[in-house]
């Protein structure tokens, strides 16, 4: 029995038994959509496509596809698939323009969701008995009981601290020696500044998990060294049914591993919607194979990435790997006609000794021309000409550089927020 397997025939099963298993749960997915449910049945006729009409894991390219929006707008229960009778929980994501987007769970959505969640945790060394210390929030926000219900699944000793009260999550890792620490990306660096600044001893930590912001490999290692941990990676959102379902990084490090017997994943040229090969970079969209109240039918998730193999990995799981989420499609910002992306800003910046990772990306409008400052905290010893000077070199232009002491920008609770536009545009 492998010890760092939740599920090991499944994580190891070979590609051809895995390609198999898709196409029945394709099948019985569409039939299910396109019979229960107007809206999905609408999109299908208006695409000319039916449930028969899929034979093989190719004629996926034949289905109409959904995206945020289509969501939105069926807010609040547009594209449910079971009776309301049978739905057990929900969440829901606020989305920055305001309209949400609710999902909402059967039993047994819930339990795949518990079950996706046991392998990353196991896939991270967990075992059962570990304290696992969970700081997303409790609420509709699916990070905290996603990672409660895998927890329970996956027989951790749970310590659901929730967000925020950074001095007592730390007392709490201490007292009752949390060896698994599982948070949005940015509160493990509020803890490591909780550390710092309370001169606090580093509560004795293994593993982390962190995720729902992109994790740039400077961040992933600022964070791993200042905790004394490994960190993991975790990937999922609200409409493939919350974290975890996606999958995460194993020990190799070699990618994120998607669980492909419950989501098919392709990628897309975001503009030209054509298939990119693998390697190429491009949208992820997302196809939920094995959910029931609302499935999701080749949903655009805005989200950049590229499958980095498809061959067995070091670690023995044969699911397929992607690179970690560098942005959003519409987080690309074009500054003097060079697009980057707001991980790229914060990759640079964090290779600046004394940089510390809390910064903002401020784009204005300078006389008519759109112009890009940075606020970043940093030691004293580090001026606004040598960020200036850095980021010239690795983004090929020059945003301004102001430097702030240590604790100078504001915090948010939750995802942070980077970029801020101080005119009219979104
Ligand atoms: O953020 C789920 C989650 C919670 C993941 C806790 C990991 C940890 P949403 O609020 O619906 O759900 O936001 C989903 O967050 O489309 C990505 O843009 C981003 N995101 C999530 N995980 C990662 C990650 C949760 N590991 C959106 N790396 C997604 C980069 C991520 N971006």
């Amino acid at each position: 029995m492998r010890e760092d397997m939740f599920q090991p025939e499944i994580e190891t099963m070979s590609r051809d038994q895995l390609a198999a298993l898709q196409l029945d749960r394709l099948k019985a997915v569409v039939k299910r959509v396109y019979g229960k449910n107007p809206a999905y049945r609408e999109l299908f006729q208006k695409a000319g496509v039916a449930p028969s009409d899929i034979r093989g894991l190719s004629d996926l390219s034949r289905l109409p596809g959904i995206d945020k929006e289509s969501l939105r707008l069926a807010y609040p229960a547009g594209f449910l698939c079971d009776d309301i009778g049978n739905i057990r929980e929900m969440h829901m994501s606020s989305g920055s323009t305001g309209t949400p987007i609710a999902m909402l769970y059967t039993q047994d959505d819930l339990e795949q969701w518990a079950e996706c969640m046991a392998r990353c945790y196991r896939m991270a060394g967990c075992r059962p008995g570990d304290p696992v210390q969970i700081t997303p929030s409790f609420g509709l926000f699916n990070g905290g009981f996603g990672m409660y219900h895998g927890a329970r699944k996956a027989g951790l000793f749970i310590i659901p601290t929730g967000s925020g009260n950074t001095a007592r999550q730390i007392k709490l890792a201490r007292d009752f020696h949390t060896r698994v620490f599982t948070a949005v990306v940015s509160y493990g660096i509020r803890i490591i500044e909780e550390l710092n600044r309370g001169g606090c001893e580093l509560p004795d930590l293994d593993i982390g998990i962190f995720g729902a912001e992109t994790f740039s490999q400077s961040m992933k290692k600022r964070i791993s060294e200042g905790l004394g941990i490994e960190s993991f990676d975790i990937y999922g959102m609200t409409e493939t049914g919350g974290v975890g379902t996606l999958g995460q990084d194993c020990p190799d490090h070699s990618g994120i591993h998607v669980w492909e017997d419950h989501y098919l994943v392709e990628i897309i040229d975001p503009v030209s919607r054509r298939p990119a090969a693998d390697g190429a970079t491009g949208e992820l969209v997302v196809t939920s194979l094995s959910r029931q109240a609302v499935p999701v039918i080749r949903f655009r998730t805005g989200d950049l990435t590229r499958v980095l193999s498809r061959q067995t990995c070091a670690c023995g799981r044969t699911h397929l790997r992607l690179a970690p989420i560098t942005g959003r499609v519409d987080d690309m910002l074009i500054v003097k006609g060079i697009n980057f992306f707001p991980s790229q800003v914060e990759q640079a910046l964090l290779e600046i000794p004394g940089v510390l990772p809390n910064y903002q990306i401020i784009i204005e409008d300078v006389q008519g021309i759109k112009d890009v400052r940075v606020n970043v905290e940093a030691s004293p010893e580090v001026t606004g000409f040598m960020v200036e000077k850095h980021l010239k070199e690795r983004l090929g232009f020059s945003p301004k550089g102001d430097v702030f002491p240590p604790g100078g920008l504001p915090r948010q609770e939750g995802k942070a927020v980077r970029v801020f536009r101080n005119f009219g545009e979104k």
